[in-house]
């Protein structure tokens, strides 16, 4: 135990054993082409390879730990493939390649990048198989990179372009979401410093009205707002440590991440809201309703090896409302913290 916790990147948990989230896209996009890879941008020879083409370059196996930015990880999970500087040697970079950029074959030609020095360095896999058994098409079947070392969302789904060049393009999730383009779990590199208006968010917070808002990273740490209205607000990484939130209304909210310390939630309404990630320790949730919301890393008690961390447990009792059945997305400790209360919920029925 103690060794898979040193393996842990601060804040962390483990996901449930034998799950594994689905996070972003969930298919490719339809094509009746054949699979192929292409390597384009600056290097001497590109080339498109076939799936074939590719597993003759050499399978191997890697044993590879995965630490998504939601905060769940996976550690010690087999995949196998052919790693990229494999595929990229093939295709010659040129002496003013540094970065290599991913596109995938999906609806919105999502994509990343990396440094080619970093690529190289972490040994990125161009991944077939998962345990064994070839990837699921909603896992990036049937070709997927994954990026050891990094946040898991460097790791594309559904591998189609890789384009050497001479200056870097933020990806998807770095470019429209925040998300740090370094993505070091070990560095908590998840986003960029906060880049929010601050007059903006006054202005919201006097109205306590969070409608329509889309801020990310806010802190609010220690206000008070009581009945803050924030239904399907987007607040990934807000802060509301020691906040008092009584009766606020969060009911499909995004708040990944956000961090709520000592807040006081009692009676709030959470319902469908997503809060992957986020933090409830030290939290008063009675009254509280958090039924449909979706859970992935979120936190609730201490998990083993936290102890920097000073939060008491959250306080929960029978009036707090949660789905036994999104239990099974939480990590085997905060699992045994919330079961004996979701069943006694469960038992009250919708
Ligand atoms: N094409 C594509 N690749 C993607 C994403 C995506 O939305 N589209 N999301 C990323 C993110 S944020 C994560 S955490 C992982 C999730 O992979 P999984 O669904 O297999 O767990 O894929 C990454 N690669
Ligand atoms: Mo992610």
């Amino acid at each position: 135990m103690s060794d898979l916790h040193a393996r842990l990147p601060p804040r962390q948990v483990l996901a449930a054993r034998g799950k594994w989230p689905l996070v972003g896209e969930r298919s490719p996009r339809g094509s009746d082409q054949p699979w192929t890879v292409r390597v384009s941008g600056v290097c001497r020879r590109p080339a498109a390879f076939g799936l074939a083409t590719l597993r003759e370059m050499g399978i191997i196996e890697r044993t590879i730990d995965i630490h998504c930015v939601t905060r769940w990880s996976r550690l010690g999970v087999r995949f196998s493939g052919i790693p990229l500087r494999h595929l990229l040697e093939r295709c010659e970079p040129a002496a003013d390649a540094r970065f290599v950029r991913f596109v995938a074959r999906s609806e919105r030609d999502h994509d990343t990048s990396l440094p080619l020095t970093d690529a190289l360095a972490l040994d990125a896999l161009v991944a077939f198989e998962h345990e064994g058994a070839p990837l699921s098409v909603e896992h990036g079947g049937p070709v997927r990179l994954v990026v050891p070392g990094r946040y898991f969302y460097k790791s594309l789904k559904w591998l189609e372009c890789i384009e050497l060049r001479a200056d870097d393009r933020l990806g998807y999730w770095e470019g429209s979401a925040g998300y740090h383009n370094h993505a070091d779990p070990w560095a908590e590199e998840r986003y960029v410093l906060p880049d929010v208006d601050r007059a903006a968010v006054l202005k919201h917070v006097q109205a306590r009205d969070l409608v329509g808002a889309d801020f990310l990273g806010v802190r609010m740490d220690d206000m008070r707002l009581p009945g803050l209205r924030a239904a399907g607000a987007i607040l990934r990484d807000a802060w509301f440590r020691r906040a008092t939130l009584t009766e606020a209304d969060f009911a499909g909210a995004n708040l990944s991440n956000a961090r709520f310390e000592g807040a006081d939630l009692r009676r709030a309404v959470l319902r469908r809201a997503d809060v992957e990630g986020a933090c409830f320790r030290g939290a008063d949730l009675r009254g509280a309703d958090l039924r449909g919301a979706s859970l992935f890393g979120a936190t609730f008690c201490a998990e083993a090896g936290d102890d920097a961390e000073p939060w008491p447990d959250a306080r929960l009792d029978d009036t707090t409302r949660i789905d036994a059945a999104s239990l099974t997305d939480l990590s085997d400790a905060q699992r045994a913290f919330l079961a004996p209360l979701a069943s006694a919920s469960g038992a009250a029925g919708e």
